[in-house]
Formats: C-alpha cells, sequence, structure tokens
C-alpha cells in the first residue's frame, strides 16, 4: 500500500513524497499509519544504505528534505489525532563550534527514527542545553564537536547538568570526528557514536536501558 511513499522517501524525491502524502490523507488514510509505514521505514533504509556505504551525505540530505515535505501534510494531522508519544531529543553543535552538518545528519536520522528533534543549533553554550532538559522536557542530549578545541565544552555541559541537579534526568549522547569513546567515558556520558545512523540506535537503546 506504501510502497511508491516509501521508494520516494529512499530516492528523495519531494514533489513525489508531498503529493502522495496529500492523495492518501484524501483517501482517507490515519496520518499515523503514513508515517509508521511509509515515511519512518523510508528514513531507515536510506540510514541502512549510509551505514552501508551505498549511499553518499547529497543523498541523505535529499531524503530528508523528502521526508520534511511529508511530514508538512501530516504534521496538523498528527498534533491532533495525538496517538504518537515521541521522545524529544535535544542536539546541539557546542559552544565555540559552527561545524553543523553532521549534527544535521543526525537530526535527520533521529527524525527518521521517530524521535522529536529540538534543534538548538550551533555554537550552543551549556546554560543552552541545560533550559532544553528543564524547560522543554527534553530526553536525551545529543552534543556535536569537530574541533579538538571545542570538545571540553561537552563536559562543561554534563558538570552544569550535574550543578542543578538535573544530570539523571537525561541521557547524554556525544559525537563529532574528534570525540571518542574513551573520552565520552571519561567526561561521563552515557554514549559515544561514530556516525549519525549509530546514534540512532545508540539512543533507541539507552532509552530501553532506562
Ligand atoms: Co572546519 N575544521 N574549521 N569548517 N571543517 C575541520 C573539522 C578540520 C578537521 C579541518 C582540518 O584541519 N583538516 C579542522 C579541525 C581540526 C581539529 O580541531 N582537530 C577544522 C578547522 C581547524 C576549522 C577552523 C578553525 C578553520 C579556521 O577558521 N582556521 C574553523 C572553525 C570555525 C568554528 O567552528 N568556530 C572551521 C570552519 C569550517 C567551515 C565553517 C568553513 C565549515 C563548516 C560548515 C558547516 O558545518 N556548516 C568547515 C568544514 C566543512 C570542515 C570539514 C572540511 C568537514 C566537516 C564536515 O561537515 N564533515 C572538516 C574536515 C573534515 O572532516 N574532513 C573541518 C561531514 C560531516 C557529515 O561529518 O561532522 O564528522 P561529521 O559528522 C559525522 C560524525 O562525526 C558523526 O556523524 C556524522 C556522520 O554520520 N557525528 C555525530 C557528528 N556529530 C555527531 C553527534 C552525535 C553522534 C554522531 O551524537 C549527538
Amino acid at each position: 500500500m506504501f510502497q511508491d511513499l516509501f521508494h520516494a522517501v529512499v530516492v528523495g524525491n519531494a514533489s513525489d513524497v508531498k503529493e502522495i502524502c496529500r492523495q492518501k490523507l484524501e483517501e482517507g488514510v490515519d496520518a499515523n499509519e503514513i508515517l509508521s509505514e511509509a515515511l519512518l521505514p523510508g528514513m531507515e533504509e536510506v540510514g541502512r544504505r549510509f551505514r552501508d556505504g551505498e549511499y553518499f551525505l547529497p543523498h541523505v540530505i535529499l531524503s530528508g528534505k523528502a521526508m520534511e515535505a511529508g511530514m508538512e501534510e501530516l504534521r496538523p494531522l498528527l498534533a491532533k489525532s495525538d496517538t504518537r508519544q515521541s521522545v524529544k531529543i535535544a542536539l546541539g553543535t557546542v559552544q565555540g563550534d559552527l561545524h553543523d552538518i553532521g549534527k544535521n545528519l543526525v537530526g535527520m536520522l533521529m527524525s527518521g527514527g521517530g524521535f522529536e528533534v529540538v534543534d538548538l543549533g550551533r555554537d550552543v553554550p551549556p546554560d543552552r542545553f541545560v533550559e532544553a532538559v528543564r524547560d522543554q522536557g527534553v530526553q536525551i542530549i545529543g552534543m556535536s564537536a569537530l574541533l579538538t578545541t571545542t570538545m571540553p565544552v561537552m563536559g562543561k555541559t554534563i558538570e552544569a547538568l550535574n550543578e542543578v541537579g538535573l544530570r539523571d534526568n537525561v541521557k547524554i549522547l556525544v559525537g563529532g570526528a574528534p570525540v571518542s569513546q574513551a573520552f565520552a567515558d571519561e567526561i561521563g556520558a552515557d554514549g559515544y557514536a561514530s556516525d549519525a545512523p549509530s546514534a540512532v540506535d545508540l539512543a533507541k537503546k539507552l532509552l530501553i536501558l532506562q
């Protein structure tokens, strides 16, 4: 039933995705079903192809845009039916760091994986992450750093959460080219992922372990 829509997401055809979503809604198909049976599996397939080296960055960006085009049609109806309880993840590139391509990629696949992404952008200070946990009901924080000089901000963010007693309310995931599992352990993060698809898998795993 959703083969055409699944395919349009996988190949990154935004206009087809938008059009097919509109048609399905007109036929009375439930928005949640369209999301869970076509858009999310489509983005999962994109994640798999990226992980296996069949897809490269431009493919993922195109599919992310296609998914977003579909979401524009579905979002008002999803909000109304409110049957989908999503987990919120706040993503940001840490303070002093302007590299956001990897972070955006993680965001696209997290949305594809069913998470509600709160994109804090780049150059994000520790206090802004704390605010997201305190005021926006975020359950996972994902921090990205591409510079060796900005990696320590990840540790400072964890300290800031500790200081206000919120550290145990949230899972912390870190990544970015210079970051490693050893560094994640050193600063007390809950997990490290080397690429965007593994970040999605890890976020899911961290929630199960909660
Ligand atoms: Co910059 N830069 N840059 N740069 N830049 C690097 C990172 C660098 C390695 C280049 C080099 O010297 N060979 C070097 C860092 C050296 C170091 O610290 N070890 C560097 C430098 C030095 C700088 C400046 C200081 C240069 C200068 O001005 N003198 C400056 C710093 C600015 C600042 O941030 N304050 C600077 C500026 C820039 C641009 C603005 C021009 C641009 C960024 C544009 C943007 O992001 N909007 C830029 C770029 C593009 C790069 C390179 C070429 C590419 C980075 C990238 O986007 N890769 C980079 C060299 C390189 O890596 N080849 C370089 C693609 C992206 C998909 O990969 O971000 O690694 P990546 O994300 C991966 C994984 O790391 C992981 O998933 C993604 C893949 O699936 N991942 C996560 C990332 N975040 C994650 C979070 C997770 C989990 C996984 O959980 C939350």
